[in-house]
């Protein structure tokens, strides 16, 4: 497990140290120069210590990124509670503003959870300190997880988890079990993580709500299989995760109905979201090709509409320098920038529930100036 969590944490990657599923518009060559080919969209080559802190002296400007669409602020498209989070990977040791600053946009902004690739808490392991040294504990920001149990090694700390003084209010069982990111991550059979997972369902939980296995191909025979296997596991299952990066809304919300075709009777989650693309284009069903804006307004507000979608959870909270997150800022969806403040995005993404906080000149202020490059 440690190790593990060490060479997770050395992946400077944005979006997924939990990739997620394959879109061929999508499937690309990173900005590094490393072949991709075939990899679902957001998949990161492992980055040599100094990479992203070389990449973070390019500064983002979302100046020009499209503003939340008319009416917003106003409270009228009210989200459910803890609608919108966001996920942490593994490069905020680079980042100056970690973890509070980022913690502080992010919650300015209407962002009170978050996902990351482990089941502990992680601002105070050492390598997310620039300096080298342990961060603070931020309680607000441990409070703030979703517990992900990554895979069978976790099973034995996930059960003293749910066994212990204070145990999480969720727990995910497993990250991207299908998909092994950059060959790090392991792949596990439904039938081997149904057989895993064992200890964990017949362990009391009455505290914990329990999110099925986040499949990297959500519409892969992969959760039914499990489900076959489990022994009937799923009437302790209380969400289902799914992960989906995409440019395009309109193949998102067809892929979460087929999704939930499946699933009827199960909130979804979406624990990573975003449109993974390093090209930025983007693209509404309204006006054909889009800017990030346009996306984040279209897109979160048909998912709301659909009545069956929880929660999402925006990849990345973090400034991620890195291939496909990264696209020379334009395009890129990182929600704080390099120094931990509110990027545009984050700002549109924060009032698209309606919300009014944090709008107009402050937290615009804050936007990390650079060379006009838009979201387009
Ligand atoms: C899941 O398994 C149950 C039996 O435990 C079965 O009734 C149900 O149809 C299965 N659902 C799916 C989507 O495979
Ligand atoms: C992103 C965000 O904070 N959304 C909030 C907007 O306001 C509603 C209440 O109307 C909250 O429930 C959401 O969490």
């Amino acid at each position: 497990m440690l190790s593990f969590f060490l060479v997770v944490l050395s992946i400077a990657a944005g979006s997924n140290a939990s990739p997620c599923k394959a879109s061929a518009s999508s499937s690309t060559s990173s900005s590094l120069g490393v072949a991709q080919t075939g990899e679902p969209p957001g998949t990161k080559e492992l980055a040599a210590p100094g990479t992203a802190s070389t990449q973070l002296t390019t500064n983002p400007d979302q100046a020009n990124i499209a503003q939340p669409i008319a009416g917003s602020g106003s409270g009228s498209r009210a989200c459910p509670p803890d609608f919108i989070n966001t996920v942490f990977n593994t490069n905020a040791p680079d980042q100056i503003g970690w973890p509070n600053t980022v913690w502080g946009s992010l919650t300015s902004n209407g962002i009170n959870d978050w996902i990351g690739f482990s089941i502990n808490t992680l601002d105070t392991k050492q390598t997310y300190d620039v300096n080298g040294a342990p961060a603070p504990t931020t309680p607000s920001l441990d409070s703030a997880q979703i517990h992900l149990a990554m895979d069978p090694t976790d099973v034995t700390a996930a059960v003293a988890m749910l066994q212990g003084a204070s145990p999480p209010p969720y727990l995910g069982l497993f990250n991207e079990p299908d998909y092994s990111f950059d060959g790090v991550t392991p792949l596990t059979s439904p039938q081997d993580a149904a057989s895993s997972l064992g200890a964990v369902f017949t362990t009391p939980h009455p505290n914990t709500k329990f999110l099925a296995p986040a499949v990297a191909f959500p519409n892969s025979n992969w959760l039914p299989s499990f489900n076959a296997s489990c022994n009937g596991c799923f009437s302790q299952i209380d969400v289902i995760p799914m992960h989906i990066y995409d440019p395009d809304p309109a193949n998102i919300i067809s892929e979460i109905q087929q999704f939930h075709s499946t699933w009827p009777n199960w909130p979804i989650w979406i624990t990573e979201l975003s449109p993974a693309r390093d090209d930025c284009t983007l693209t509404n069903a309204a006006s054909g090709t889009g800017s990030m804006g346009e996306y984040i307004n279209t897109l979160i507000l048909q998912i709301l509409a659909l009545g069956y979608v929880e929660r999402i959870f925006w990849n990345s909270g973090e400034w991620d320098s890195t291939p496909i997150n990264a696209a020379p800022a334009a395009c890129n969806p990182s929600l704080t920038d390099v120094n931990g403040n509110p990027t545009t995005v984050l700002q549109v993404l924060g009032q698209v529930c309606g919300n009014s906080t944090n709008t107009g000149s402050t937290a615009t202020s804050k936007v990390k100036r650079g060379p006009k490059m838009g979201l387009y």
